[in-house]
Order: C-alpha cells, then structure tokens, then sequence
C-alpha cells in the first residue's frame, strides 16, 4: 500500500481539461482533489500563469515508481510535449510526485534522480504547499515539517499571496 501527493499544473492549452485528464487517469486512486489556483509562472517566469492543484492518491499495490509511471502516463494523455532546453517551460500538463508514505505512514525518501523524494524544490513553492493543504490541514512534508509552518515562515511563504484560488473551477475525485 501507498499513498502519495501529487502535484499538477498547466499552463498550455485548455488548462482546466488537462487537470481534468490527470483525475481521469489516476482513477479510482484519487482519494481527495484540492482546490484550483491560478499561479504566476515559477522558476522561468516568461510564460503564461499557471493553473495548480494538489491530488492525494493510493493504491494497495502500487510503489513510488508505479506513481511516477502513472504520472507521466497523465502527461502523455495531455499530449505533453518535452522541451530539453526549457525544464521549467510551459507544458500542457505537468504531473510531480511529492511525496509517498508506505502503508503504516513512513515517509518514502529517495535520492534517484529519476523519483527524488520527497521532490527537492516542493518547499520552495507555494503552488504545491498551498493547494496541498486544502486536502491535509495537518499534513508535513517530510524533512521540512508542517505545512502550516512552511506557508507561513517558510522560503515560499511570501509568494502564497500571489496565488489566486479559482473557486469557479472544481476537480471532482472519484470517489
Ligand atoms: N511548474 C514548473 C515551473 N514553474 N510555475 C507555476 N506557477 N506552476 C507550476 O506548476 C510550475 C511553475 C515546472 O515544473
Ligand atoms: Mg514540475
Ligand atoms: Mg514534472
């Protein structure tokens, strides 16, 4: 068993239905859906603002790479085109492992390349840590600590004012 955090954004195209295809594709493992914020562009900031959100998924049998497989299945699904000179450019949906806890609540840590976790930048951003604790008002990121704590103090907690929630636009879970 796992449960894991997964954070999506899309700044290319029909946002909205590409989050929407991210639900969709995660199935019947998408246990909570948070809510939907528009974002100024992090990290390459010449590009179109972003719309955010936090899923928390699980699966009996599934491990953190099963996660990461399923995220970039998401991806394809939006037609997710690579660009190898931009890594922080627009996408038309991009779809991050957070963080993963086993069974019992042990946080999954990682330093693969490929799957680091918990994922090395999700405390500096508030585009994750914001829509995240709509869906875990208790929830820490392993290694950082409380969510509460990082949104107020933390290195991102400046920028949480410039996110702008969306109440107009809902991802629905599927269960
Ligand atoms: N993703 C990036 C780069 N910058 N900015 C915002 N606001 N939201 C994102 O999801 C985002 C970003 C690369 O993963
Ligand atoms: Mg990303
Ligand atoms: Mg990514």
């Amino acid at each position: 068993m796992s449960r894991a955090v997964l954070s999506l954004g899309s700044n290319l195209g029909d946002r909205m239905a590409h989050l929407r295809t991210a639900v969709t594709v995660l199935g019947e493992h998408v246990l909570m859906a948070s809510g939907v914020y528009e974002t100024p562009p992090w990290g390459d900031t010449d590009q179109p603002a972003y719309l955010n959100a936090v899923l928390l998924v699980a699966d009996p049998e599934a491990g953190p790479y099963d996660w990461l497989t399923r995220a970039r299945a998401a991806e394809q699904a939006a037609e997710r085109v690579r660009d190898p000179n931009r890594r922080f450019g627009p996408r038309t949906l991009d779809v991050d492992v957070i963080a993963v806890w086993t069974d019992d609540g042990e946080p999954v840590l990682s330093a693969d390349p490929e799957l680091t976790l918990p994922h090395p930048r999700a405390h500096l951003r508030a585009f994750v840590l914001r829509p995240w604790i709509d869906i875990q008002p208790y929830g820490e990121l392993p290694g950082h600590g409380w969510l509460t704590d990082l949104l107020t103090s933390g290195p991102a907690a400046a920028e949480v004012a410039e996110l702008r929630p969306r109440p107009d636009l809902a991802l629905e879970s599927t269960t």
